[in-house]
């Protein structure tokens, strides 16, 4: 140890901030100059100043358990300006972290440093390993975290999270220059687009879309929105959950994010859905005050079909419809099959089959609600032949019959589908199924 030279410094580093704050001896003008002139000058009005002074600080309190573990105590924004470091020794350098990097350093004093004084006029110094201090930082509102290292030990002291404190004060002083007040809230939630019928086993997309507004009275303000889909058992909605960043909201202008959903059908049956959305600030130093418009709902109703086989002309192929007077009671065979027979991930027992509730048709007829009603309003229950068209197992299917110009087809139809509902000893279901066409106009 340098012990003199260090000394020195470290007294110098004591002298520094008063010659700063003070006047400087060395070198000091004329005071033949009326400006330099104590004895002419206003005194400076210090309650005046301090009053006009909208400086804030942000003061990070630790205390230590020996050198280079702290603990953060407390983490405040207060109303005064953060004194100067420019006489600080290079013991601790803090760092003011923002979300896009640094925004500030400067070194200061090491709070585990003490100095003192010997009896015989030296200076002592000892490392109290049970200090505790406090650093003073210049407020900035896209401050998020402050690091302090220990310079000599190159070691991490502390890094204290500032977003909670600074979120705490523009709460409490929401017109603060600093702080940025908008009323964000969730105008709308809405299911925008969904398929008519969900099918067991297989993936559907769901989009939701979720308008966003500024109430103001600031802004623009980043935004950042939260949707969630809940569901009962027998149905799968992923992701869980959905986040976004809506930036720069402005005030009075609405914003509409969309997602899209991944619903899996697992069980047969109606089933809702409900999508909530929460909007919120994105910045510690934005605050909402009104936080009842923050969140909204809405519910959707996925109807769960069992995937069937059907063969369409049992018998036959190919399958011919004809739109004409030649089609006018066209045959059907919704087949009985086990899980997993013609990759159907359920079994199905075509007698369970409502024959007033099937319609047969045009893909997006039948699932619109259109297509061709059962001619004899009844279902008849026979071995009809397998997709080969030649087998017939030993279970019962059912054979419908539909005028197949009543289906919707149009000439370039290549399939033909059928829905309806079936009825078991658990409850009323649909059942969905289509297989292919050769339309004959
Ligand atoms: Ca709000
Ligand atoms: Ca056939
Ligand atoms: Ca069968
Ligand atoms: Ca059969």
């Amino acid at each position: 140890m340098r012990g003199t030279t260090n000394s020195r410094r470290r007294l110098a580093w004591w002298l520094l901030p008063v010659a700063v704050g003070g006047a400087l001896w060395v070198g000091a003008p004329a005071l033949s100059d009326p400006a330099n002139d104590p004895t002419i000058q206003p005194i400076p009005d210090f309650a005046a100043d301090a009053a006009a002074d909208e400086a804030k600080s942000i003061v990070v309190r630790v205390s230590f358990n020996g050198r280079a573990h702290a603990t953060v105590t407390g983490i405040q924004v207060v109303d005064e300006r953060a004194p100067s470091h420019l006489g600080a020794p290079p013991l601790a350098k803090v760092d003011v972290l923002g979300e896009t990097g640094l925004i500030g350093t400067f070194n200061d004093w090491h709070p585990m440093w003490e100095l003192g004084e010997e009896t015989g006029g030296g200076e002592t110094r000892r490392l109290n390993p049970q200090a505790s201090g406090r650093w003073i930082a210049p407020f900035d509102r896209d401050a998020t975290t402050v690091v302090v290292t220990d310079i000599a030990a190159a070691d991490e002291i502390v890094r204290a999270d500032l977003t909670d404190a600074i979120h705490d004060f523009c709460l409490a002083n929401p017109d603060d220059e600093d702080c940025l007040r908008a009323d964000l809230a969730v105008e709308a939630v809405t299911v925008t687009a969904a398929p008519p019928i969900g099918l067991v086993g297989a993936d559907a997309t769901i989009t939701v879309e979720t308008v966003v507004t500024n109430n103001g009275p600031d802004g623009p303000a980043d935004a950042a929105l939260t949707t969630t889909a809940a569901v009962g058992p027998g149905v799968t909605v992923t992701p869980a959950s959905q986040t976004a960043t809506l930036p720069g909201v402005a005030v009075n202008t609405d914003v509409t994010e969309p997602d899209q959903w991944t619903v899996r059908c697992d069980t047969p049956g109606k089933h809702t859905v409900t999508f909530t959305s929460t909007v919120a600030t994105v910045h510690a130093a934005d605050v909402d005050l009104v936080a009842a418009n923050n969140t909204r709902s809405t519910t959707h109703t996925i109807d769960c079909a069992v995937p069937v086989t059907v063969n369409i002309k049992p018998g036959g192929d190919p399958n011919s419809i004809n739109l004409g007077a030649g089609g006018n009671n066209a045959p059907l065979a919704v087949l009985t099959t086990a899980a997993g027979e013609y990759g159907n991930p359920l079994a199905f027992d075509a007698r369970t089959v409502v024959a007033t509730t099937a319609r047969f048709g045009n893909r997006a007829v039948v699932l619109g609600g259109g297509g061709a009603a059962e001619t004899h309003n009844r279902r008849h229950d026979e071995r009809s032949y397998e997709l080969d068209e030649r087998t017939r197992d030993a279970d019962l299917d059912a054979v419908l019959h539909f005028r197949a110009a009543d289906g919707g087809f149009t000439p370039g139809d290549t399939e033909g589908c059928l829905i309806g509902e079936f009825a078991d000893s658990t409850g009323t279901f649909t059942f969905f199924g289509c297989g292919p066409v050769r339309i004959v106009p």
